[in-house]
């Protein structure tokens, strides 16, 4: 079993690079930021309250989130590991997920971190917003949604770096580029874990 965490700043390209890693991995997608999109056009409860903090740029309360998020990863038990994606985005959704895992014997063996300047990351999503539909890419909210990841989510590095999980990758470089980076990061993995006794 094999889980990942995919972690970066709005618009680094958590999702571009998240769809290849589940395709060559064989593994489980699971993006909060999707999973809330979806119950947002649905309608539900859970998406009606999602909506008011996403069009604001804010996070979605941590309860809300751990609520969707229980619910889809049961769903889904018995694969052959997860990339989380947009998940966790604070200390305490990172604490949570470790207790989560923990349980289940399955812990989080690598969060590759993609690093991207500001004025890229808001020249992405700025470029997004022409056709994307979403509520939450315009100039505004894209402002409010960086100054959030750096308070909220950015402390979750040395989380992760205390742990001795976290990878580093220059996501200032092409989509292909990135993947074959974060490809060598987990295979380097997998072949440590298949010599180690
Ligand atoms: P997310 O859906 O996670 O979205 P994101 O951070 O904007 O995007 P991502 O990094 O995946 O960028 P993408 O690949 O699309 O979150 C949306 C909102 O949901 C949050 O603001 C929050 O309110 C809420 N939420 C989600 N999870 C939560 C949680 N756990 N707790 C609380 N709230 C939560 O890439 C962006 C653009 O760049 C694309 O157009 C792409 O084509 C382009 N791109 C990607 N890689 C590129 C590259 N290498 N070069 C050039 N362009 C690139």
């Amino acid at each position: 079993m094999l889980n990942i965490i995919i972690f970066g700043p709005p618009g680094s390209g958590k999702g571009t690079q998240s769809a290849r890693i589940v395709e060559k991995y064989n593994l489980l997608h699971l993006s909060t930021g999707d999973i809330l999109r979806d119950e947002m056009e649905k309608e539900t409860a859970v998406g009606l309250e999602a909506k008011k903090y996403i069009d604001k740029g804010h996070l979605v309360p941590d309860e809300v989130v751990l609520k969707v998020l229980y619910h889809k990863a049961s769903d889904y038990a018995s694969g052959h590991g997860f990339v989380f994606d947009g998940f966790p985005r604070t200390i305490v959704q990172a604490e949570i997920l470790d207790k989560m895992l923990e349980k289940r014997k399955m812990p989080i063996n690598i969060v590759i971190s993609i690093e991207v300047k500001e004025d890229e990351l808001f020249k992405r999503m700025m470029g997004r917003a022409e056709d994307s539909g979403r509520s939450d890419d315009n100039e505004e909210t894209i402002r409010k949604r960086i100054e959030v990841y750096k308070q909220q989510t950015f402390p979750l590095i040395d989380y992760y770096r205390n742990q001795g999980k976290l990878v580093d990758i220059n996501g200032m470089d092409s989509v292909d580029k990135v993947f074959s980076n974060i490809s060598r990061a987990i295979d380097f993995f997998i072949m440590k874990k298949e010599i180690l006794p």
